[in-house]
């Protein structure tokens, strides 16, 4: 039977106009931004793929419980229909909210790291590696090796290396590693998912240590949906099923409600232990509000307990994950070197090998990043040395096996039409990479530097010079 074209479950019933910009507005736009599209002011953005935080749309529903926000300082309802919805789909005992994801590593980080430790964890993502850093500890990387290469086809890229992890807990001893951090579709790495059989030992493992697991359940709906689909034995259950059995192996979590909760502010921290969760609610006083609101309004928790239950439902799951496959699936037949397999949240390209000319010195991914904006407004972000920093202990430039662009889809946001838009002016590069000019830093910030780090191009014509001036820079 000849397959059937799927839509959206859903229809738009508030729009916001975009507004479209010259390649002469966008040259000046970029150029004032430091060539960092993070610097730029969203009025000049055409299509938004910067990233999937807090960019979601929300649903009617949603917006109504935003007119139910009890702005009462303490005991809110909103707090405690948040907890039931945490409750009922993580399964974790007790809830804390914080105003983002990074204000729950935050906590995690000063309640159970003292200096001298070492945190394991698939991948580093940017914000918990810091914080765990100003905590005082190092971050050791154990994922599988095939992620750090882009090609590999493997269904689960996000998997912990058991050997790895084994080998570090018998160098350094089980009592200088005060959790292991596991994360649901491994940000950097593509959003690659873990699978329901590797959480599972990995649990094995530390438990058998007493060594807690904290899973960044950022992204844990989405990699529940990966292992429905692509996990042997998996296909018959409910995503709220899975979501509730990945958190079972885990004794607490740091949730970005930006990303998957479908929320446009918010996060939390989740523990099973009674003593832990205590000094964790004494703590959250001090940084971010009291422990029945952390940061938010009353409505903003009222939205995220709504956003959980609709973002486990598997229309909009399988739309959503759809939707990135089809943008993935233009670049793939385009021959635009992406990250396989094509993960949760974004299309994530190899800058190196799109852009072999550029040596890693000159941060192929950024420049990437500015000539796409300039020549169709598209909005990516950087996801390759620049997000990786510098080493704590030599101060040099780490350049990681991956050097990437993400062009990051919100959810329930953008139509078809705007992936095409977008395929386009990446296959429209791609045609001709030599266009495309490296970069150097003007400013570099000491801590998470691409937020706001400035940069040059190497030649005095702008990123991304036409293709009659790289006809003759090819000849010169
Ligand atoms: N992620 C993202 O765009 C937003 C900030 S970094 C550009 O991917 C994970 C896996 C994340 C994440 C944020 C956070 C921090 C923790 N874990 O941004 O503080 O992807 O809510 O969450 C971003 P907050």
């Amino acid at each position: 039977m000849k397959t059937r074209s799927w839509a959206e479950p859903f229809k738009i019933k508030v729009v916001e106009p975009l507004r479209m910009t010259t390649r002469a507005e966008r040259e000046r736009a970029i150029s004032a931004a430091g060539f960092n599209t993070f610097l730029l002011r969203s009025e000049d953005v055409y299509i938004d793929l910067l990233t999937d935080s807090g960019t979601s749309a929300m649903s009617d529903r949603q917006w109504a419980g935003m007119m139910l926000g009890d702005e009462a300082y303490a005991g809110s309802a909103n707090y405690y229909h948040l907890e039931d919805a945490v409750h009922r789909f993580y399964g974790y005992k007790h809830l804390i909210p914080t105003h983002q994801g990074r204000g729950a590593e935050h906590l995690l980080s000063r309640l159970l790291i003292e200096p001298g430790d070492v945190v394991p964890g698939n991948m580093y993502f940017t914000t918990t590696r810091a914080h765990q850093e100003l905590a005082g500890a190092r971050f050791v990387d154990v994922i599988r090796d095939e992620a750090h290469d882009p090609a590999d086809p493997s269904p689960f890229k996000g998997n912990i290396d058991l050997a790895k992890l084994s080998t570090l807990i018998d160098r350094v001893g089980a009592e200088r590693i005060p959790y292991l951090c596991l994360q649901c579709c491994v940000n950097m790495a593509g959003g690659q998912p873990v699978s329901l059989a590797n959480v599972r030992e990995v649990h094995a493992i530390c438990r058998s240590h007493g060594i807690p697991v904290m899973l960044d359940a950022t992204r844990a709906v989405e990699n529940a949906y990966f292992i429905q689909q692509r996990e042997p034995g998996q296909a018959g259950r409910s995503i709220e099923e899975i979501l509730r059995e990945i958190c079972s192996y885990t004794d607490g979590c740091t949730n970005s409600a930006k990303k998957d909760c479908l929320v446009n502010i918010g996060g939390f921290l989740c523990l099973n232990d009674d003593a832990v969760a205590e000094e964790a609610r004494n703590m959250v006083v001090l940084f971010e509000g009291l422990h029945t609101y952390g940061g938010l309004a009353g409505r903003d928790m009222e939205a995220m307990a709504i956003g959980i239950a609709e973002s486990v439902q598997q229309d909009h799951i399988r739309a959503r994950i759809g939707q990135v496959e089809y943008l993935g699936e233009l670049l793939q037949r385009a021959g635009v070197p992406i990250v396989r397999p094509i993960g949760g949240h974004g299309i994530f390209v190899d800058a190196a090998r799109f852009l072999p000319h550029i040596p890693r010195e000159q941060f192929p991914a950024q420049a990437l990043t500015a000539a796409l904006y300039v020549d169709s407004g598209v909005r990516a972000m950087e996801r390759g040395a620049i997000s990786c920093g510098r080493d704590p202990d030599t101060d040099e430039n780490i350049y990681p096996p991956l050097e990437l662009i993400r062009l990051t889809i919100p959810r329930r946001v953008y139509t078809q039409a705007h992936m095409d838009v977008t395929a386009e002016s990446v296959i429209a590069l791609h045609e001709h990479p030599e266009r495309v000019v490296g970069v150097r830093f003007t400013h570099e910030p000491r801590y998470l530097r691409f937020f706001q780090a400035r940069f040059e191009p190497l030649e005095g014509q702008g990123v991304l010079r036409d293709v009659a001036l790289a006809d003759a820079g090819q000849e010169g």
